[in-house]
């Protein structure tokens, strides 16, 4: 007979799966049997073994223990893309053109003209899919079934756009910058896959379009030779391999903007918005959710009755920066502060962590809310939405203590 666990075993080749592992945390993540039954760890190329969603488009997330360090290393990073044709880059060929109706002074850049004719910018930011999470909505809604771990958190280094776009002769006119990527649909029934900004947001100082991501060139999966990095907003808008830039003086149309990513009015609450593209009763998505998770632990991890355990995570937002983490074992009765780890930078994973000591055998349930400096937190029930994003229900985790 082939259960899951020796499939999983069988794919991962030498990886051990221990209890705290990769079993239990795809048991915690209570996702869909059928997202469960279908959920493997595998290699794309330069990458370590992600957990699998889909294969055509590559859609891959992070195990947690991936979250050990703030910084997520690049050969661990999720992948997310929407179509099947996928570039290979030249980097001598690749051109990065900038124009569109708003834009007086159409230009086109080389790699080497992007690195060398900027100033160098560095910024550390958490890049996590609108739909993290997406698997464990209750009820199921369609869509890539994603655990916890579309997301990663990189420090990034490259142009800013508001100097590349000071180039273009921007039109006060100007409303939103358009941005495509190599990548193209594979049966025209797929719209391509371009996307926009309010134009603020593309001219706010730390949006960016990075070229290296951890001191070294993006891996091709995500962005090579260059992508946008649009810190405290979702990463549906961090075009890779990203072509073109256009200025518009009208809303971009099409079905990446008006179609897909976007949220019921009224329903979160947010302090972005994006005017020119709001209708009667959506919004498209904009900043993150301040939120966290127990990286530590697993469900079923056993611990020592008496013996002092260190219980670690990280905690994230769109920017105003963490204020605090709080841990409850009392299922959500009372919270401790947990200490705050290095500060990376508002725009960054910030690492947490406590010492407790259990007193009692039996299960002992876990859980850790974060709070950003504007009070901000986490919820305890989920916000309903049909595309399921925005999940940043408070995460518990069940010890066993012997
Ligand atoms: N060119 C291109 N850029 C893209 C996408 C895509 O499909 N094509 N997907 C976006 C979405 S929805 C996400 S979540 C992030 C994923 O980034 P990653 O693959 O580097 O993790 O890329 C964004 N940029
Ligand atoms: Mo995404």
């Amino acid at each position: 007979m082939t259960t899951r666990r020796n499939v999983l075993q069988t794919v991962l080749g030498g990886w051990a799966l221990t209890g705290g592992g990769l079993g239990s945390q795809l048991a915690r993540a209570a996702l869909p049997q059928g997202a469960l039954d279908s959920a493997v760890m595998e290699r794309l190329p330069g990458k370590q073994p992600l957990i699998k969603r889909s294969y055509r488009p590559p859609n891959f997330e992070s195990p947690l223990s991936y979250f050990e360090d703030a910084i997520t290393p690049n050969d661990r990073f999720f992948v997310r893309w929407h179509l099947m044709g996928i570039a290979e880059v030249d980097p001598r060929e690749w051109r990065l053109s900038i124009g569109g109706d708003a834009a007086s002074k159409p230009f086109e850049l080389t790699l080497e003209q992007l690195k060398n004719d900027f100033d160098p910018v560095e910024v550390v930011a958490v890049c996590q899919c609108s739909g993290n999470r997406r698997g464990l909505s209750d009820p199921h809604v369609p869509g890539v079934e994603w655990g916890y771990g579309a997301m990663g958190n990189a420090r990034w280094k490259g142009a800013r756009l508001k100097d590349i776009l000071a180039r273009a002769g921007l039109s006060k006119e100007t409303v939103e910058i358009a941005f495509d990527g190599a990548d193209r649909p594979a049966l025209d029934v797929t719209p391509d896959f371009i996307k926009s900004l309010p134009a603020w947001k593309a001219l706010d100082e730390n949006t960016i379009v990075a070229y290296e991501m951890n001191g070294e060139p993006l891996p091709h999966h995500n962005g090579y030779p260059a992508r946008l990095v649009v810190p405290g907003w979702t990463a549906t808008y961090w075009m890779k391999q990203v072509v073109s830039i256009q200025a518009l003086s009208k809303p971009l149309s099409n079905f990446w903007m008006a179609g897909a990513y976007r949220v019921p009015k009224g329903k979160f609450a947010f302090a972005d918005r994006f005017v020119s593209q709001e209708n009667e009763t959506t919004t498209p998505i904009t900043e993150i959710v301040v939120n966290s998770i127990i990286t530590s632990h697993t469900d079923g991890a056993r611990v020592t009755r008496g013996q002092p355990l260190t219980l670690k995570g990280i905690a994230w937002d769109s920017g105003a920066g963490i204020r605090r983490v709080d841990v409850s074992r009392d299922g959500g009765r009372s919270w401790e502060a947990a200490d705050l780890g290095t500060d990376l930078g508002r725009f960054s994973f910030r690492p947490w962590q406590t010492t407790l000591t259990p007193t009692e055998t039996g299960p002992l349930v876990l859980m850790a809310r974060a709070m950003n400096r504007q009070g901000s937190t986490q919820v305890s029930e989920l916000i309903f939405n049909n595309p399921g994003y925005h999940n940043n229900v408070i995460q518990a985790v069940a010890l066993t203590v012997v």
